[in-house]
């Protein structure tokens, strides 16, 4: 490798800067912050699922000798915080005043010297239950005799959230109607979660003196949670500081606001003393945000020769106690109605209904951009049991139904309009990568001895980077995001952004955008973020929405910067602005390319003696908002083999191919991380992972002995291509990656998986696809000859 490849200015292969400290074990996260005097807390939880409360005693823990505070949700109400907004609008309990509505809901907050201390003292509070009838079936729920379980809200009688539709559903029946083949299927995206390395914690310091909060946090959005802090805690905004040191991954799981914060602040405001909460794993696991847990009956339309028509799909979306869904507010069951996936559609529908159940709240993405990944699952699942029922093969019928390269941008029939897409190429170099047509062979020839080995497919469009201001917003606040770019004297140059890495490497990826725009080195660029106070407002990571939105943001103050820098040159170099040209880092004479100016000198004068004209501010310092102007839509081939074990339904994913499409590529390193790290969550997802409840709504998945993520025994080696199709309306042509595989990658593992049981006649097996659960789908099909 060269060394301008190994040392790129702007985009290219360019090794992580976060990660010398990151490799050193020298990252610095919120469980590191030690503070003078501070104090620690521990939440007292719920073991029932739904249960009235009586009585709670909490004198005994209040005299223990290291303990300082017990705070309950009375304590709360009369501070008018027992309960909090959610991103869904709807209200959770901070600590219970009335009835736990899910195993593992927070009670009391202890707050002593040291962690065992509050810990120990949790045992001493006594809590007084009444249990009542629980509900975990998302359809049960729905009953008229299910048991309520939010009678806090006024007037409600029932567990009906919402009920939501996109797309046309006359057209839809209409096409149906006259369809020659109409295939349907039910199916579990089932219950998991985010389980990031690092679980959710803070540090609240409230300064009384002052009246002012600093809070470090386990926060994807650091700016969206110092305005609900000001909201909900009703300080003043300009009072808060949110900081979100290195985080230890996050992955959906850290956009919410959850009690635990809330009680951090108020008992450091009760003790007068900074107060640190940290969950454990198992706290973790069963109280904070879950993902998926869509119920899903899909339907699937199409001529006999294999032309799909139309696609419809009722959903049930089980969003636990309280609706702290993490979505734009338009869109209670977030992008779902990207659902049309990839293909020409003439109609489709989607119903979704949303249900409160005895389980925790959330409903976070988890690597899936506002349920992308219900949506994808469910589309690829259906084209593959079409590609059956026809006796098709399934690459061949997607091919003949992918969106056309002329037919972008795209509109859908739910009315998302797809900027930008080359699905065919992707889709053949997925193929060509994998050999398909051999592996066909060799699955035959296998089939004959009796083994089981399957190829699953799945294509994946993805709608990322939300969004317009027009159209998005959580709790009202427009989904724009800032940046800030400034450039000293000597032509180094700090970046302040308002969107917040959890590991994705913003360090490095929005220092490459700076250097690419300016033609400085990405080494002269300081990207700070997660800190309110040193960082303009912005809504935040998640949903790959850093690089459609803040990529773009920087992109965008990057060129405010070139052209100021312009001004000055032409003051300095004595000729018109309209006489000068860029070459990346400098601006010159046209003509007379040896007279010019670099950035770095362009920078020093600036801030020197230089006369500007009239009306010209010194300095290069510049800021930006950007609003995008659509969604980026991102997409991918798949291409999964298996082997299953006729003997124990045990699934061992032998290959994976994915080509992916993000656009523009910013840092291939990294993108290439991405996709591995999506890749084994997809795997997790697929075979292994599930919160799982028994009927009295005991949480099955409380750690990792129970909950199995995938370690690297249980991947392959990834075989990642790509293609570029950029972004029409995005400033450097970039999609989003972050999330591309851990949405496109279980369709194709599962597709395989029931490729592989063809034998026994198998249509279907949800997710985790399990050794129990792939054995027993396996019985009494009668044994393949
Ligand atoms: N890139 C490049 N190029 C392109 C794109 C992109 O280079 N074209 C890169 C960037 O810059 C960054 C990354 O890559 O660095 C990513 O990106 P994006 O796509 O934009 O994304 P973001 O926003 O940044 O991030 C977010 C995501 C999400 S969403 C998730 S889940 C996950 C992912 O991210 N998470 C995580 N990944 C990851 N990684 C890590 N390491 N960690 C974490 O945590 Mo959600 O909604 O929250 O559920």
């Amino acid at each position: 490798m060269s060394t301008t490849e190994e040392r790129p200015i702007g985009f290219g292969r360019l090794k992580r800067k976060e990660d010398a400290r990151f490799i050193r074990g020298q990252g610095r996260y919120v469980d590191d912050v030690q503070l003078p005097g501070m104090l620690h807390g521990a939440v007292l939880r719920s073991p029932y699922a739904h249960a009235r409360i009586v009585s709670i005693d909490v004198s005994a823990a209040q005299q223990h000798p290291k303990v300082h505070a017990v705070l309950t949700g009375r304590d709360l109400d009369g501070l008018g915080l027992a309960w909090m907004p959610t991103l869904s609008m709807d209200t959770q309990a901070v600590l219970a005043t009335d009835k736990v509505r899910f195993q593992g809901q927070e009670v009391a907050f202890v707050i002593a010297d040291d962690r065992y201390a509050a810990r120990d003292a949790l045992e001493l509070i006594d809590v007084d239950y009444e249990p009542l009838p629980v509900v975990v079936n998302a359809r049960r729920a729905l009953d008229a005799d299910a048991p309520v379980i939010r009678d806090d809200l006024e007037g409600k009688a029932d567990n009906r959230i919402f009920d939501w539709e996109a797309g046309d559903r006359a057209a839809t029946d209409a096409v149906f109607a006259r369809a020659d083949v109409v295939v349907s299927e039910e199916m579990l995206y089932p219950r998991v979660h985010p389980a990031p390395m690092e679980t959710c914690g803070a540090v609240a310091d409230y300064d009384a003196v002052e009246g002012s909060l600093t809070l470090w946090s386990t926060t994807q959005a650091p700016h969206a949670h110092r305005t609900l802090f000001a909201l909900v805690a009703r300080l003043p905004e300009q009072k808060i500081r949110v900081i979100a040191p290195d985080i230890g991954g996050g992955f959906g799981n850290k956009v919410g606001i959850y009690p635990g914060y809330v009680c951090a602040v108020v008992g450091s405001i009760v003790t007068g003393r900074p107060v640190k909460w940290m969950e454990d794993r198992s706290e973790n696991l069963m109280a904070t945000s879950f993902a998926r847990d869509y119920v899903m009956r899909g339907s699937i339309a199409a001529t006999r020769d294999g032309r799909i028509l139309a696609v419809r799909v009722d959903v049930i979306a089980d969003h636990g106690a309280f609706n702290a869904t993490a979505q734009p507010t338009k869109y209670p069951a977030g992008f779902f109605h990207v659902f049309t996936g990839s293909y020409e559609l003439e109609a489709a529908h989607c119903a979704v209904t949303g249900v409160y159940t005895n389980k925790a709240p959330g409903g976070v993405a988890y690597a899936c951009s506002f349920r992308v990944t219900e949506a994808v699952y469910l589309v690829e699942r259906m084209v593959d049991l079409l590609a059956r029922e026809l006796d098709a093969d399934p690459a061949q019928l997607r091919l003949a139904n992918l969106i056309r390269p002329d037919r972008f941008p795209y509109e859908a029939k739910t009315g998302w309009v797809y900027d930008s897409g080359d699905y065919e190429t992707a889709l053949r170099k997925a193929l060509e990568m994998a050999g398909y047509e051999q592996l066909r062979a060799e699955q035959a020839e296998r089939r004959e001895r009796g083994e089981l080995m399957g190829i699953g497919l799945g294509f994946f469009t993805e709608a990322v980077g939300a969004g317009p201001r027009k159209h998005m917003d959580i709790l009202g606040l427009g989904m724009a995001d800032a940046a800030e770019l400034r450039v000293h004297p000597t032509g180094k140059a700090q970046l302040g952004i308002s969107v917040q890495t959890q590991g994705q490497g913003h360090e490095t990826t929005f220092a490459q955008i700076v250097a690419q725009e300016l033609g400085i080195p990405p080494e002269d660029v300081e990207v700070v973020h997660g800190d309110t106070d040193r960082t303009p407002f912005g809504l935040g990571t998640y949903g790959s929405r850093s690089t459609p939105v803040s990529g773009a943001a920087a992109a965008v103050v990057a060129r405010k910067v070139r052209d100021k820098a312009r001004v000055v040159a032409s003051a300095m170099l004595e000729v018109s602005a309209d006489d000068l040209e860029w070459e990346r880092g400098r601006w010159f004479v046209r003509g007379d390319p040896d007279q010019g100016a670099t950035i770095q000198e362009i920078a020093m004068a600036a801030h020197g003696t230089v006369e500007l004209p009239k009306g010209v501010e010194a300095g290069l310092d510049s800021e930006t908002v950007y609003d995008p102007p659509n969604l980026t839509f991102p997409f991918g081939a798949y291409l999964c083999v298996v082997d299953v074990d006729p003997g124990t339904g045990k699934v061992t994913v032998r290959r994976f191919v994915a080509v992916d499409d993000c656009g523009t590529r910013i840092n291939p390193i990294i993108i290439e991380g991405q996709v591995h790290g999506g890749l084994a969550d997809g795997v997790g997802m697929a075979l292994m992972e599930l919160i799982a409840f028994d009927e009295d709504g005991n949480c099955l998945g409380g750690s990792l002995m129970d909950y199995l993520i995938p370690t690297a025994l249980e991947v392959p080696d990834w075989e990642t291509g790509f293609t570029v199709t950029p972004s029409p309306h995005h400033p450097i042509g970039a999609k989003g990656i972050g999330e591309s595989a851990t949405v496109g990658s279980p369709p194709a593992i599962v597709n395989a998986v029931v490729d592989a049981l063809r034998p026994y006649g198998v249509r279907h097996v949800d997710m985790p696809c399990t050794p129990s659960r792939v054995w027993e789908a396996m019985q009494g099909r009668g044994a393949p000859p």
